[in-house]
């Protein structure tokens, strides 16, 4: 069997999504996702000019060799372009074997271990009471857990992850108008002086069963982290994620000796290589790497199995950016995990998402059920595709007061 050419794809309904088909001498072709979201043509360039030209001609099946020959033979090794090239290779080539073995991909990991995933919802709103009607919203649509981002009372600008709830679908993450970054502005103290009392009113209103999540997104000192994860220990969350940029990892250390809070990071992760530490050492408490930018399946299957060993539970990072194909390799992922703790989830199925990538995976009730179709279960409709094309997009960037920049 042999790889006999291959197409990339980038553009989408709202979203700059990076597709790869990969096709076959015996007429089963396979599908990738590598969107690196606002870095979007970066990926299929180098799928175009180094990638792809290397595959034609090799045994799709042979998965782990391809993904070697690629991390290896770059020489300068990770990073988020090429480990979300390499990606959108390996789920393909995943998606041919499950083919060809007419399975679900879940089958050749070991099967089911539940039938469905649990998925967490966004609840955002400019202020509380905004935010607790958004939460209301996703509870009454059956979601059994929600990431909760307010607007701060005082901030300048509105603070990370939080939009209006009129629109509970709506892209924030990317501002369309163009590839220059808006600039947000940043306060931890007006932060650190709100937040906790804003979690706290959330669980009184609630009640112990919602499971409450809340991303700091990497704005915290490791100090402030440990204050502000100690200072919430009475609202029982979920998980805090990313509270302080996770380069500095030992910094962690303090956070833990202050806090039992469940500690979640890694969505910007690419590699075995940022993880290993983080769980060996036990400093987290849910891997966050998207299938995506992470290397595929072959290298997040390798971080799984780590985490496995020291208690640290999946949490795959499922931001809008996403594709229904990054989805649905974590869908597959998250139903055999036997260390599956939980899955970001964004509504994706607009009719024109569905019209693009037409598959059987199922949200229901705040769960997700993975399709039984063979291989993803993601088709893709290169009519639909031919309607959309590349659109310069940015994330904002976050600086304080006085104009130092800080992290978005
Ligand atoms: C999340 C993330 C995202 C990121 C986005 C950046 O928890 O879902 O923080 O919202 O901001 O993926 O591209
Ligand atoms: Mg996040």
């Amino acid at each position: 069997m042999k790889i006999t050419g291959a197409k990339v794809f980038v553009g989408g309904p709202g979203k700059n999504y990076v597709t790869l088909k990969i096709q076959t001498d015996q007429g089963l072709y396979g599908l990738g996702d590598a969107t690196l979201n606002n870095r979007e043509t970066l990926p299929a360039a180098y799928l175009n000019d180094y990638l792809i030209p290397n595959l034609i001609g090799r045994d799709p099946r042979n998965s782990e060799d391809i993904w070697q020959f690629f991390y290896r033979g770059a020489y300068f090794r990770k990073g988020p372009i090429a480990m979300a090239a390499f990606g959108a290779i390996d789920m393909a080539l995943w998606d041919i074997k499950a083919k060809l073995a007419d399975m679900p991909l879940y089958q050749l990991f070991g099967g089911k271990s539940r039938e469905g995933a649990l998925l967490y919802a966004h609840a955002t709103g400019t202020d509380l009471d905004a935010l607790l009607d958004s939460i209301s919203h996703h509870i009454e649509q059956g979601y059994k857990a929600v990431r909760v981002q307010c607007g701060i009372p005082g901030m300048p600008t509105e603070s990370y992850g939080v939009s209006n709830v009129d629109d509970n679908n709506k892209h924030y993450i990317t501002d369309f108008s163009g590839i220059c970054p808006n600039v947000e502005i940043w306060d931890t103290d007006r932060y650190l002086r709100y937040m906790p009392d804003a979690l706290i009113a959330i669980r009184e209103k609630f009640g112990v069963e919602l499971k409450i999540l809340h991303d700091v997104h990497h704005r915290l000192l490791p100090r402030e982290a440990a204050e502000f994860a100690k200072s919430i220990e009475a609202v029982g969350l979920y998980w805090l994620e990313d509270p302080t940029p996770a380069e500095d990892q030992d910094a962690l250390r303090l956070l833990r000796q202050h806090s039992t809070v469940p500690i979640a990071i890694g969505e910007v992760f690419n590699s075995i290589w940022e993880c290993n530490k983080l769980i060996e050492q036990e400093l987290i408490d849910f891997i966050r790497v998207a299938v995506t930018y992470a290397g595929g399946i072959t290298h997040v299957k390798r971080i799984v199995d780590l985490a496995g060993l020291h208690h640290v539970r999946t949490g795959f990072h499922g931001a809008p950016s996403h594709s229904p194909l990054c989805m649905a390799a974590q869908a597959h992922l998250n139903a055999w995990a036997p260390n599956f703790g939980i899955q970001e989830y964004l509504v994706l199925d607009t009719p024109e998402c569905d019209a693009l990538f037409p598959s059987d995976h199922k949200v229901e009730e705040g769960m997700m059920y993975v399709s039984d179709e063979p291989g993803l279960g993601v088709e893709f409709n290169e009519d639909e595709a031919s309607r959309y094309s590349y659109e310069p997009g940015s994330h904002p960037v976050v600086r304080l007061q006085d104009g130092t920049l800080w992290n978005y």
